[in-house]
């Protein structure tokens, strides 16, 4: 076992961050260190500096606590990045980096090249969390760490879905549910819960969403009006372009929808399921993500824009195939 973790020894300020707009996986770790700080390191003053946390992590116990402002020019012992791949992504956390005595980075992130004094990057493992989880002794791992650490691995392996998910996945989230956490209502909580107002506005885009391209493709365009009539901004929309992907037979989902407190802006979201490349498409809108889920904002007519988006798409569709 690495035990990079030993750096704790001589500490007695250490500071914990992630990388910018936190995810599960970025949330989980930090938490789940700070738990383990406090409770086998009392004498260490820790804080967790983090961009502000979604709502559904807040089952974390002392998320609350979380420093979300980076005003103040503290100095610690010890700067622990956590799920952060280079150092830009720490975003206002970095100047606590640079002064800090000592510096650590654990992470699992293939392009991941090393920015700390000490550096942990295992890029087979499915998240930081499963990292952390290994370097812990699992005795002083307490209930509030293991729902942390519990919460960032479901988050980064889709509830043990994704490829990533190994072996390993499994029997670290094996220990910390052997901490009597309530693994059930955390994956419903973070994953699957949705407000009213989201089960609506999903019931609606379902109701209203097309095949098109010799049913290749399933889209659904959502405009202001609509959005308005459910009182829906951008965040009530997760989970709909996801449920579009899982229709049988499409190879894309395209999701538009009016941007929040706009009439001609769209954000486009788009998801393929085996060989379409939407990462192409939105890089001609000058958008980004992966080749399996992509996205952008275009202005302007909203017919006129679909149709090149539509066109790009049934290139990729004619051109790409399951080989
Ligand atoms: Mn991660």
């Amino acid at each position: 076992m690495n035990n990079i973790l030993s750096c704790l020894e001589g500490a007695k300020t250490v500071m914990i961050a992630g990388h910018t707009r936190p995810d599960g996986d970025c949330v989980g770790a930090c938490m789940g260190l700070w738990h383990y700080i406090r409770d086998n390191y009392p004498y260490i003053q820790a804080d967790v500096r983090l961009e502000p946390v979604p709502d559904s992590y807040k089952v974390i116990k002392g998320v609350e606590q979380i420093i979300s402002d980076y005003e103040d020019d503290r100095t610690y012992d010890l700067f622990i990045a956590l799920d952060a791949s280079d150092k830009e992504r720490l975003a206002g956390a970095k100047k606590y980096f640079d002064t800090a005595e000592h510096t650590i980075c654990i992470d699992h992130h293939i392009s991941n090249s090393g920015f700390a004094d000490e550096n942990l990057v295992l890029p087979n493992a499915s998240s930081t969390c499963e990292v952390l989880t290994g370097l812990m002794d699992i005795d002083g791992i307490s209930y509030d760490a293991a729902v942390a650490l519990y919460i960032g691995i479901i988050c980064d392996t889709g509830v043990f879905k994704y490829s990533c998910t190994s072996h390993r996945t499994m029997d670290m989230a094996g220990c910390l549910m052997e901490k009597g956490i309530p693994y059930s209502d955390l994956i419903d909580d973070t994953f699957y819960r949705k407000s009213f107002k989201q089960n609506k506005i999903l019931g609606f885009a379902l109701d209203k969403c097309s095949l098109v391209l010799d049913g290749r493709m399933i889209m659904c365009i959502l405009e202001r009006k609509e959005l308005d009539q459910f009182e829906a901004g951008h965040g009530d929309l997760e989970g709909v372009i996801d449920q579009l992907r899982l229709t049988k037979g499409i190879e894309v989902a395209l999701l538009a929808s009016a941007a929040d407190g706009e009439t001609t802006k769209y954000k486009f979201s788009m998801r393929s399921n085996h060989y379409a490349d939407v990462a192409a498409v939105a890089a001609e809108f000058g958008g980004g993500g992966h080749i399996r889920a992509a996205g952008f904002s275009a202005a302007g007519d909203i017919k006129e824009i679909y149709g090149r988006v539509e066109k790009l798409i049934k290139e990729q569709l004619d051109t790409c195939t399951m080989e």
